[in-house]
């Protein structure tokens, strides 16, 4: 008797999803002048999360990148575009703060510098957030009185394809600076820009929007107050979102039953019965029989019968005859 199980298999596959950091938008206050999500994917116009600043994008290729900060997208200046609103700090208030996320497309270094965050330049006052040239700092100047007043970060290789939250203010506590809600620099001038006739542009150089100005990469979430803001807070909370992906496979049992073959062998009938319920035959031979077949009518000739009849007969006459 032959007994066969094939295979009892089961598979269980669990994949975790990667940890994903997000940052969550900030919302309109009461300080707020204008909130830029950058969501905007399609036509130009750069949406206000006050309603009062809607940005203009010079092309529509500003919109839309799904490298983001903040929500699903952001901007994309990518050293020729950028966006602007007229009005937005036409009359400077006393305080104020700028800040924002950006996202360099190449490790920044002395020779790409010059490229714009976000300025308002023109002949009677300016802010202007730069890339400073001949060094690694991010410079931001606050033009009053005639004068430059300046705030710079530590110098630094700002690395390729990693976000940095920048904040800058002006006004009676001074001019100051953050990077990643860390304080770089500040100073105790507290005048406030003069009015300019440039527009708000993110992402290039108001005074001047030819390539060589323009940020080569991201930005997202910039948002301008009149007030200066806690900047050490880089956005209004930060989660942990876990994302976790269970694929089960199923089961699979499979039973094979190979049944026993038996064979009988008979060697009265000299008659051979194979049972055979599968595809294989086993022939069992028990040791010490043979097995002889007969045709049938095939006489078996012997000649011991003979003798053995002719012995019968010679004793039957010799009784008879004696
Ligand atoms: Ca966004
Ligand atoms: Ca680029």
């Amino acid at each position: 008797m032959n007994l066969k199980f094939a295979g009892l298999m089961v598979l269980f596959v669990i994949a975790m999803g990667g940890v994903t950091w997000a940052t969550e938008p900030w919302e309109v206050d009461a300080n707020t002048l204008a909130l830029y999500h950058c969501e905007d994917t399609s036509g130009t116009v750069v949406d206000d999360a006050t309603g009062n600043y809607d940005g203009v994008a010079n092309v529509t290729a500003l919109l839309g990148s799904s490298v983001h900060k903040v929500g699903d997208y952001s901007i994309y200046p990518n050293k020729v575009n950028y966006f602007q609103n007229i009005t937005l700090l036409s009359t400077f208030p006393g305080n104020g703060t700028v800040e924002l996320w950006f996202n360099p497309d190449v490790s920044i270094s002395t020779s790409h510098a010059n490229m714009r965050l976000f300025t308002k330049a023109g002949t009677l006052g300016s802010l202007d957030l730069w890339f400073e040239t001949n060094s690694n700092q991010l410079g931001f100047n606050n033009v009053y009185s005639s004068a430059n007043h300046l705030v710079y970060s530590t110098g630094r290789t700002w690395n390729a394809e990693q976000w940095y939250h920048v904040a800058v203010m002006w006004g009676t506590g001074g001019m100051k600076m953050y990077i990643d809600g860390v304080l770089e620099d500040e100073n105790t001038d507290e005048g406030k820009p003069g009015n300019a006739g440039y527009p708000f542009t993110v992402g290039c150089y108001s005074y001047d929007t030819t390539t060589g100005y323009c940020f080569d990469g991201k930005i997202d979430e910039i948002r301008v107050s009149n007030i200066q803001r806690d900047c050490t807070i880089t956005s209004p909370t930060t989660t942990t979102t876990t994302s976790t992906t269970t694929t089960s496979t199923t089961t699979s049992t499979t039973t094979t039953s190979t049944t026993t073959s038996t064979t009988t062998t008979s060697t009265t009938t000299s008659t051979t019965t194979t049972s055979t319920t599968t595809s294989t035959t086993t022939t069992t031979t028990v040791p010490g029989t043979t097995t002889t077949t007969l045709a049938p009518g095939e006489a078996v000739t012997n000649n011991s019968y003979l003798i053995l009849i002719l012995i019968i007969i010679g004793l039957f006459l010799a009784i008879v005859l004696i």
